[in-house]
Protein backbone atom coordinates (compact mmCIF):
# COMPACT_ATOMS: atom_id res chain seq x y z
CA UNK A 1 0.00 0.00 0.00
CA UNK A 2 1.24 3.54 -1.04
CA UNK A 3 0.79 6.20 0.70
CA UNK A 4 -1.09 9.36 -1.12
CA UNK A 5 0.41 12.89 -0.39
CA UNK A 6 -1.52 15.58 1.67
CA UNK A 7 -4.78 16.05 -0.67
CA UNK A 8 -6.76 13.03 -1.87
CA UNK A 9 -8.03 15.31 -5.15
CA UNK A 10 -4.67 14.20 -6.43
CA UNK A 11 -5.70 10.46 -6.75
CA UNK A 12 -8.39 11.31 -9.43
CA UNK A 13 -9.03 14.79 -11.29
CA UNK A 14 -11.66 16.91 -8.81
CA UNK A 15 -14.43 13.90 -8.43
CA UNK A 16 -13.89 13.26 -5.05
CA UNK A 17 -15.67 15.20 -2.39
CA UNK A 18 -14.07 16.95 -0.05
CA UNK A 19 -13.97 14.78 3.51
CA UNK A 20 -12.84 15.33 6.89
CA UNK A 21 -9.25 13.78 7.39
CA UNK A 22 -8.13 14.42 10.90
CA UNK A 23 -11.10 14.87 14.05
CA UNK A 24 -10.85 18.53 14.13
CA UNK A 25 -12.15 18.33 10.83
CA UNK A 26 -15.54 17.84 12.11
CA UNK A 27 -15.53 21.27 13.41
CA UNK A 28 -16.20 21.95 9.50
CA UNK A 29 -19.37 18.90 9.27
CA UNK A 30 -22.08 21.01 10.33
CA UNK A 31 -24.14 21.17 7.26
CA UNK A 32 -27.80 21.33 9.33
CA UNK A 33 -30.88 20.18 6.99
CA UNK A 34 -34.07 22.59 8.73
CA UNK A 35 -37.51 20.71 7.31
CA UNK A 36 -38.07 20.17 10.92
CA UNK A 37 -37.17 23.10 12.62
CA UNK A 38 -39.74 24.95 15.12
CA UNK A 39 -38.91 28.55 13.17
CA UNK A 40 -39.95 26.54 10.28
CA UNK A 41 -42.10 23.63 10.02
CA UNK A 42 -45.53 25.31 10.81
CA UNK A 43 -46.64 21.34 11.97
CA UNK A 44 -44.05 21.37 14.64
CA UNK A 45 -45.52 21.25 17.95
CA UNK A 46 -43.13 24.16 19.13
CA UNK A 47 -43.58 25.91 15.99
CA UNK A 48 -46.55 28.42 18.23
CA UNK A 49 -44.21 28.25 21.37
CA UNK A 50 -42.01 30.77 21.32
CA UNK A 51 -40.53 30.39 24.68
CA UNK A 52 -39.61 26.91 23.20
CA UNK A 53 -38.19 28.52 20.09
CA UNK A 54 -36.15 30.50 22.04
CA UNK A 55 -35.15 27.84 24.04
CA UNK A 56 -34.28 25.81 21.22
CA UNK A 57 -31.95 28.69 19.40
CA UNK A 58 -30.21 28.96 23.25
CA UNK A 59 -29.33 25.48 23.12
CA UNK A 60 -28.76 25.55 19.35
CA UNK A 61 -26.02 28.45 19.67
CA UNK A 62 -24.10 26.36 22.65
CA UNK A 63 -23.77 23.57 19.58
CA UNK A 64 -22.66 25.59 16.55
CA UNK A 65 -19.89 27.66 18.66
CA UNK A 66 -18.17 24.48 19.90
CA UNK A 67 -14.94 23.08 18.74
CA UNK A 68 -13.45 19.54 18.93
CA UNK A 69 -11.79 19.37 22.10
CA UNK A 70 -13.84 21.82 24.27
CA UNK A 71 -15.07 20.45 26.82
CA UNK A 72 -18.82 19.25 25.78
CA UNK A 73 -21.38 22.34 27.21
CA UNK A 74 -23.71 21.15 30.33
CA UNK A 75 -27.39 22.14 29.69
CA UNK A 76 -29.04 23.52 32.90
CA UNK A 77 -32.72 21.75 32.14
CA UNK A 78 -35.43 23.60 33.29
CA UNK A 79 -38.44 21.51 35.28
CA UNK A 80 -40.14 21.22 32.16
CA UNK A 81 -38.04 20.14 30.49
CA UNK A 82 -37.14 16.88 33.18
CA UNK A 83 -41.09 16.23 33.40
CA UNK A 84 -41.06 15.64 29.63
CA UNK A 85 -38.07 13.52 29.85
CA UNK A 86 -39.41 11.59 33.03
CA UNK A 87 -42.81 10.92 30.70
CA UNK A 88 -40.60 9.33 28.09
CA UNK A 89 -38.67 7.85 30.22
CA UNK A 90 -40.48 5.94 32.66
CA UNK A 91 -42.52 5.07 29.67
CA UNK A 92 -40.72 3.81 27.57
CA UNK A 93 -38.60 1.71 30.33
CA UNK A 94 -41.82 -0.24 31.46
CA UNK A 95 -41.98 -1.54 27.24
CA UNK A 96 -38.46 -2.30 26.92
CA UNK A 97 -37.56 -5.72 28.87
CA UNK A 98 -40.29 -7.66 26.14
CA UNK A 99 -39.63 -5.36 23.15
CA UNK A 100 -36.00 -4.60 23.02
CA UNK A 101 -32.98 -6.53 21.18
CA UNK A 102 -30.19 -7.91 24.24
CA UNK A 103 -27.74 -5.65 23.72
CA UNK A 104 -29.78 -2.30 23.44
CA UNK A 105 -30.60 -4.05 27.51
CA UNK A 106 -27.43 -4.18 28.28
CA UNK A 107 -26.33 -0.96 27.11
CA UNK A 108 -29.06 0.74 28.77
CA UNK A 109 -28.65 -1.44 32.18
CA UNK A 110 -24.85 -0.54 32.44
CA UNK A 111 -25.82 3.17 31.84
CA UNK A 112 -28.48 2.64 35.26
CA UNK A 113 -25.55 1.81 36.67
CA UNK A 114 -22.55 3.65 36.01
CA UNK A 115 -23.47 6.53 34.33
CA UNK A 116 -26.64 8.02 36.21
CA UNK A 117 -29.83 7.23 33.81
CA UNK A 118 -32.81 7.28 35.37
CA UNK A 119 -35.81 9.27 35.06
CA UNK A 120 -35.35 12.14 37.17
CA UNK A 121 -32.64 13.83 35.54
CA UNK A 122 -31.39 14.52 31.79
CA UNK A 123 -28.39 12.82 31.35
CA UNK A 124 -25.70 15.38 30.46
CA UNK A 125 -23.31 14.69 27.29
CA UNK A 126 -20.19 15.32 29.03
CA UNK A 127 -20.86 12.22 31.27
CA UNK A 128 -22.13 10.26 28.49
CA UNK A 129 -19.44 10.86 26.73
CA UNK A 130 -16.42 10.08 29.08
CA UNK A 131 -18.60 6.73 29.82
CA UNK A 132 -18.80 6.00 26.55
CA UNK A 133 -15.17 6.68 25.88
CA UNK A 134 -14.19 3.71 28.24
CA UNK A 135 -16.67 1.20 26.73
CA UNK A 136 -16.25 1.48 23.05
CA UNK A 137 -13.89 4.57 21.94
CA UNK A 138 -16.90 6.78 20.78
CA UNK A 139 -17.48 10.05 21.52
CA UNK A 140 -19.94 12.55 21.87
CA UNK A 141 -20.43 15.96 20.09
CA UNK A 142 -23.15 18.73 20.53
CA UNK A 143 -25.00 19.66 17.20
CA UNK A 144 -27.49 21.70 16.60
CA UNK A 145 -29.91 19.80 14.99
CA UNK A 146 -30.67 17.17 11.60
CA UNK A 147 -27.23 16.86 9.86
CA UNK A 148 -26.97 16.30 6.12
CA UNK A 149 -26.51 12.76 5.84
CA UNK A 150 -22.66 13.23 4.14
CA UNK A 151 -21.43 15.23 7.37
CA UNK A 152 -23.60 12.85 10.37
CA UNK A 153 -21.99 9.64 8.49
CA UNK A 154 -18.61 11.54 7.96
CA UNK A 155 -18.00 11.90 12.08
CA UNK A 156 -18.98 8.29 12.38
CA UNK A 157 -15.78 7.81 10.82
CA UNK A 158 -14.14 9.29 13.68
CA UNK A 159 -16.40 7.17 16.48
CA UNK A 160 -17.52 10.54 17.27
CA UNK A 161 -21.39 10.52 17.67
CA UNK A 162 -23.32 14.23 17.25
CA UNK A 163 -25.87 14.62 19.82
CA UNK A 164 -28.98 16.79 19.56
CA UNK A 165 -28.84 18.40 23.26
CA UNK A 166 -32.49 20.56 23.31
CA UNK A 167 -35.60 18.05 24.17
CA UNK A 168 -39.06 17.77 22.32
CA UNK A 169 -42.10 20.02 22.66
CA UNK A 170 -43.48 19.03 25.82
CA UNK A 171 -46.63 18.25 24.32
CA UNK A 172 -45.88 15.11 21.75
CA UNK A 173 -43.47 13.16 24.18
CA UNK A 174 -44.68 10.30 22.43
CA UNK A 175 -42.83 10.83 19.32
CA UNK A 176 -40.77 13.50 17.28
CA UNK A 177 -39.91 13.70 13.50
CA UNK A 178 -36.70 15.16 14.66
CA UNK A 179 -34.04 13.68 16.30
CA UNK A 180 -33.83 15.51 20.14
CA UNK A 181 -31.85 14.23 23.40
CA UNK A 182 -34.49 11.74 24.53
CA UNK A 183 -33.52 9.96 20.89
CA UNK A 184 -29.90 10.35 21.20
CA UNK A 185 -29.64 8.96 24.64
CA UNK A 186 -32.66 6.57 24.85
CA UNK A 187 -32.15 5.61 21.49
CA UNK A 188 -28.90 5.64 19.94
CA UNK A 189 -26.38 5.60 23.49
CA UNK A 190 -27.27 2.18 24.66
CA UNK A 191 -26.22 0.49 21.55
CA UNK A 192 -23.23 2.39 21.20
CA UNK A 193 -22.09 1.23 24.42
CA UNK A 194 -21.73 -2.26 22.73
CA UNK A 195 -18.36 -3.14 21.01
CA UNK A 196 -19.47 -4.65 17.81
CA UNK A 197 -21.95 -2.21 17.64
CA UNK A 198 -19.85 0.78 17.32
CA UNK A 199 -17.32 -0.96 15.21
CA UNK A 200 -19.86 -1.48 12.59
CA UNK A 201 -21.32 2.08 13.16
CA UNK A 202 -17.54 3.83 12.36
CA UNK A 203 -17.28 1.10 9.67
CA UNK A 204 -20.61 2.78 8.05
CA UNK A 205 -19.08 5.85 8.88
CA UNK A 206 -15.59 4.86 6.64
CA UNK A 207 -17.46 3.88 3.77
CA UNK A 208 -19.48 7.28 3.28
CA UNK A 209 -16.02 9.16 2.97
CA UNK A 210 -15.52 10.85 -0.47
CA UNK A 211 -18.19 8.60 -1.56
CA UNK A 212 -20.71 10.23 -4.39
CA UNK A 213 -24.14 11.93 -3.63
CA UNK A 214 -25.82 8.48 -4.90
CA UNK A 215 -23.85 6.66 -2.90
CA UNK A 216 -24.39 8.86 0.39
CA UNK A 217 -28.49 8.58 -0.33
CA UNK A 218 -28.26 5.33 -0.15
CA UNK A 219 -25.98 4.72 2.51
CA UNK A 220 -28.21 7.17 4.63
CA UNK A 221 -31.27 5.16 3.68
CA UNK A 222 -29.71 2.03 4.65
CA UNK A 223 -28.97 3.86 8.03
CA UNK A 224 -32.35 4.71 8.49
CA UNK A 225 -33.78 1.36 7.99
CA UNK A 226 -30.95 -0.66 10.42
CA UNK A 227 -29.04 2.12 13.20
CA UNK A 228 -32.47 4.00 12.95
CA UNK A 229 -35.42 1.66 12.52
CA UNK A 230 -33.97 -2.03 12.00
CA UNK A 231 -35.66 -5.12 13.59
CA UNK A 232 -34.07 -8.77 14.64
CA UNK A 233 -34.91 -11.85 15.74
CA UNK A 234 -33.71 -12.82 18.80
CA UNK A 235 -34.72 -16.41 20.56
CA UNK A 236 -37.41 -17.11 17.85
CA UNK A 237 -39.32 -13.34 18.65
CA UNK A 238 -38.68 -10.21 16.44
CA UNK A 239 -37.17 -7.44 18.58
CA UNK A 240 -35.81 -3.52 17.86
CA UNK A 241 -32.52 -2.30 17.94
CA UNK A 242 -33.17 0.75 16.19
CA UNK A 243 -32.71 4.17 17.55
CA UNK A 244 -35.99 6.01 16.22
CA UNK A 245 -38.14 3.34 17.92
CA UNK A 246 -36.07 3.53 21.20
CA UNK A 247 -36.96 6.72 21.70
CA UNK A 248 -40.70 6.51 20.31
CA UNK A 249 -43.52 4.86 22.91
CA UNK A 250 -45.70 4.99 20.08
CA UNK A 251 -43.43 3.78 17.24
CA UNK A 252 -42.24 0.75 19.14
CA UNK A 253 -45.17 -0.10 20.04
CA UNK A 254 -46.69 0.45 16.56
CA UNK A 255 -43.88 -1.55 15.25
CA UNK A 256 -43.67 -4.39 16.55
CA UNK A 257 -47.53 -4.80 16.35
CA UNK A 258 -49.12 -6.53 13.68
CA UNK A 259 -49.84 -2.95 11.97
CA UNK A 260 -46.69 -2.69 9.69
CA UNK A 261 -45.66 -4.51 6.59
CA UNK A 262 -42.44 -6.75 7.42
CA UNK A 263 -39.83 -7.12 4.83
CA UNK A 264 -37.11 -9.46 4.96
CA UNK A 265 -33.09 -8.01 5.39
CA UNK A 266 -31.80 -7.55 1.92
CA UNK A 267 -29.34 -3.81 1.38
CA UNK A 268 -29.97 -3.92 -1.86
CA UNK A 269 -33.43 -3.77 -1.48
CA UNK A 270 -33.20 -1.42 1.53
CA UNK A 271 -30.82 1.31 -0.36
CA UNK A 272 -33.23 2.11 -2.86
CA UNK A 273 -36.80 1.81 -0.30
CA UNK A 274 -38.44 5.37 -0.14
CA UNK A 275 -38.86 5.80 3.41
CA UNK A 276 -41.42 7.96 5.97
CA UNK A 277 -39.42 10.53 8.39
CA UNK A 278 -43.00 12.29 9.37
CA UNK A 279 -44.30 9.73 11.42
CA UNK A 280 -44.08 5.53 11.77
CA UNK A 281 -42.69 3.88 9.45
CA UNK A 282 -44.86 1.50 6.84
CA UNK A 283 -42.18 -1.10 6.41
CA UNK A 284 -39.58 -2.64 8.43
CA UNK A 285 -37.03 -4.69 7.79
CA UNK A 286 -36.55 -7.64 9.93
CA UNK A 287 -32.86 -9.32 9.95
CA UNK A 288 -32.47 -12.69 11.08
CA UNK A 289 -30.31 -11.94 13.79
CA UNK A 290 -28.69 -8.65 14.99
CA UNK A 291 -25.38 -10.67 13.45
CA UNK A 292 -26.46 -11.27 10.35
CA UNK A 293 -28.30 -7.21 10.12
CA UNK A 294 -24.13 -6.56 10.72
CA UNK A 295 -22.72 -8.85 8.23
CA UNK A 296 -24.81 -7.99 5.34
CA UNK A 297 -24.61 -4.29 6.51
CA UNK A 298 -20.89 -4.66 6.02
CA UNK A 299 -20.76 -6.31 2.83
CA UNK A 300 -22.83 -3.58 1.57
CA UNK A 301 -20.69 -0.86 2.60
CA UNK A 302 -17.47 -2.57 1.48
CA UNK A 303 -18.69 -3.23 -1.91
CA UNK A 304 -19.37 0.95 -2.52
CA UNK A 305 -16.80 1.72 -5.43
CA UNK A 306 -13.97 4.81 -4.59
CA UNK A 307 -10.45 5.38 -6.15
CA UNK A 308 -8.93 5.00 -3.19
CA UNK A 309 -8.95 3.36 0.70
CA UNK A 310 -9.19 5.08 4.06
CA UNK A 311 -7.97 3.63 6.87
CA UNK A 312 -8.45 5.00 10.72
CA UNK A 313 -5.66 5.41 12.65
CA UNK A 314 -6.64 5.96 16.49
CA UNK A 315 -3.22 7.05 18.21
CA UNK A 316 -3.53 10.35 16.09
CA UNK A 317 -7.59 10.49 15.29
CA UNK A 318 -6.79 11.13 11.69
CA UNK A 319 -6.90 9.00 8.43
CA UNK A 320 -4.38 7.89 6.10
CA UNK A 321 -5.78 7.82 2.62
CA UNK A 322 -4.05 4.93 0.38
CA UNK A 323 -3.77 4.00 -3.21
CA UNK A 324 -6.25 1.04 -4.40
CA UNK A 325 -3.50 -2.12 -3.75
N1 LIG B 1 -39.17 9.36 15.86
C1 LIG B 1 -38.06 9.38 16.79
C2 LIG B 1 -38.54 9.77 18.18
O1 LIG B 1 -39.70 10.05 18.38
O2 LIG B 1 -37.74 9.82 19.09
C3 LIG B 1 -36.95 10.29 16.33
C4 LIG B 1 -36.36 9.89 15.01
C5 LIG B 1 -35.18 10.73 14.58
C6 LIG B 1 -34.59 10.23 13.30
FE1 LIG C 1 -30.84 9.04 15.11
Amino acid sequence: LKRIADNVRTIQEEKVPWFPRKIRDLDKCNLLITKYDPDIDQDHPGFSDPEYRKRRCYIAELAANYKQGEPLPRVEYTLEEVATWREVYQNLRTIYPDRACKQFLDGLEQLERECGYGADKIPQLREVSAFLKEKTGFQLRPVAGLLSARDFLASLAFRTFQCTQYIRHASAPMHSPEPDCCHELLGHIPMLADKEFARFSQEIGLASLGASDEDIEKLSTLYWFTVEFGLCKQNGTVKAYGAGLMSSYGELIYALSNKPEYKPFNPEEMAVQPYQDQTYQPVYFVSESFEDAKMKMRRYSSSIQRPFQVQYDPFTCSLDVLDKP
